[in-house]
C-alpha cells in the first residue's frame, strides 16, 4: 500500500488482484483536483492499469467530463452518438442493448485509439453485471520465448465490422440489435496494428488484440483464427485479470493501451447503466518501430500517406 498525504487527506492505493487493478481511497473526483492529485492518479494508472474509486455519487455527467479533461483530451466515438446534452458521454444502458460481453480494447479499429476510459456506475443490478479487466503486458510476459518472437513480428487488422454473430444480444429485440449494429458500422474502419506494441509512456510491451481483430496479416482464415486464439487466450487467463463488483457511484479508469475488458452479462433483464468518457490516444508503434496503418476509410488512408511523406 502506498500513501500520500495531501491537504490532510491520505490517499491510499491498494491492489485488488495480483497483477492488475487497485482501489484508490481518499480522492473525491472532480474537475478541481490539484496537479499533485492528478499526478498520483496518472502514475497509479500506469502501474496498476485499472483504478477503482468508490463513493463518487456526487459526480454528474458534466463533472465526470471536467475530471476527465484533467487526464487528457476528450475523445468522441467515431460512430456511436454521445448522450443527449453532453459533449462526450457514451452511455451503455442494458435496456437499450448496451452489453459489452466480449473481450476487447476500446475502439482499436482506428489508428489513434483512445488512451484511457473513465466509467461511472449509474444504475447497478442487485447482483451481477461485474466488469473484468485483463493485463496485456503480463499476458505478453507469460508467453513462451518462441511464441513471443512470433508475436513480435505479427500485424493484425482490426475493424468495427467484426463478427457480430459471437455477440448476439438475446435480451433485446432483433430490430434494436440491427439498429445498433448498423449505427456502429455506419462508416467501416479498418486499421493494421502491430500485435505487440510498445506502451508510449512505460515502454512495456503489450499484446494488442481483442474482438475487433478481423485477421492476422499473412495468414489464411483458419490459421489466422488459431494464431489469434492462442495469443488472445493468454490475455484472458484468470491470472491476468481483475473483476470489479460495482456499486452505484463507483468510477473505474483504465489504461486502454494496457488492458482488455469484458462486461459480464449475467443479470438478465435487470437494469444496468454505466457512462463512459474516453480520452484521445496516439498511434501505436511495434517493437520494430513501425506504426499502425489505416486501411479504411480510404480517404483517411490517403491523408495519412501524405502526412508520412511530409514527415519523411
Ligand atoms: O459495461 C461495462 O462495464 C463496460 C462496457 C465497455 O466495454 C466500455 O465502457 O467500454
Ligand atoms: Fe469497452
Amino acid at each position: 500500500m502506498s500513501e500520500l498525504t495531501k491537504s490532510k487527506q491520505v490517499v491510499e492505493i491498494t491492489p485488488v488482484a495480483g497483477r492488475i487493478g487497485a482501489e484508490v481511497k481518499g480522492i473525491r473526483l472532480s474537475g478541481d483536483l490539484d496537479a499533485d492529485q492528478v499526478e498520483v492518479i496518472q502514475q497509479a494508472l500506469l502501474v496498476h492499469k485499472v483504478l477503482f474509486f468508490r463513493g463518487q455519487q456526487h459526480l454528474d455527467d458534466e463533472e465526470q467530463e471536467n475530471f476527465a479533461k484533467l487526464l487528457g483530451e476528450l475523445y468522441a466515438h467515431p460512430t456511436v452518438p454521445v448522450k443527449e446534452g453532453s459533449s462526450s458521454i457514451l452511455e451503455l444502458n442494458s435496456y437499450h442493448g448496451g452489453r459489452a460481453n466480449s473481450w476487447h480494447t476500446d475502439v482499436t479499429f482506428v489508428d489513434a485509439y483512445p488512451k484511457a476510459s473513465i466509467l461511472r456506475g449509474v444504475v447497478i443490478p442487485a447482483a451481477g453485471g461485474d466488469t473484468v479487466w485483463a493485463n496485456t503486458a503480463s499476458a505478453y510476459e507469460d508467453l513462451a520465448p518462441e511464441l513471443r518472437e512470433l508475436a513480435d513480428k505479427l500485424r493484425a487488422v482490426h475493424s468495427n465490422a467484426y463478427d457480430y454473430a459471437t455477440n448476439i444480444r438475446k435480451e433485446v429485440s432483433e430490430d434494436l440489435a440491427k439498429k445498433k449494429r448498423d449505427q456502429f458500422t455506419s462508416t467501416v474502419y479498418e486499421t493494421e496494428h502491430p500485435v505487440v506494441h510498445v506502451h508510449p509512456e512505460t515502454g512495456e510491451r503489450h499484446l494488442l488484440l481483442g474482438h475487433f481483430v478481423k485477421r492476422i496479416v499473412g495468414f489464411r482464415s483458419p490459421d489466422s483464427e488459431r494464431i489469434f486464439n492462442v495469443l488472445q487466450e493468454h490475455v484472458t487467463r484468470l491470472e491476468n485479470t481483475v473483476r470489479w463488483r460495482w456499486q452505484e457511484g463507483d468510477v473505474a479508469i483504465w489504461d486502454n493501451r494496457a488492458t482488455q475488458h469484458y462486461a459480464v452479462n449475467d443479470y438478465g433483464h435487470q437494469h444496468r447503466v454505466v457512462r463512459r468518457v474516453t480520452l484521445a490516444g496516439s498511434v501505436p508503434v511495434g517493437i520494430d518501430g513501425r506504426k499502425s496503418r489505416v486501411i479504411k476509410p480510404e480517404q483517411e488512408q490517403q491523408q495519412q500517406q501524405q502526412q508520412d511523406q511530409q514527415q519523411a
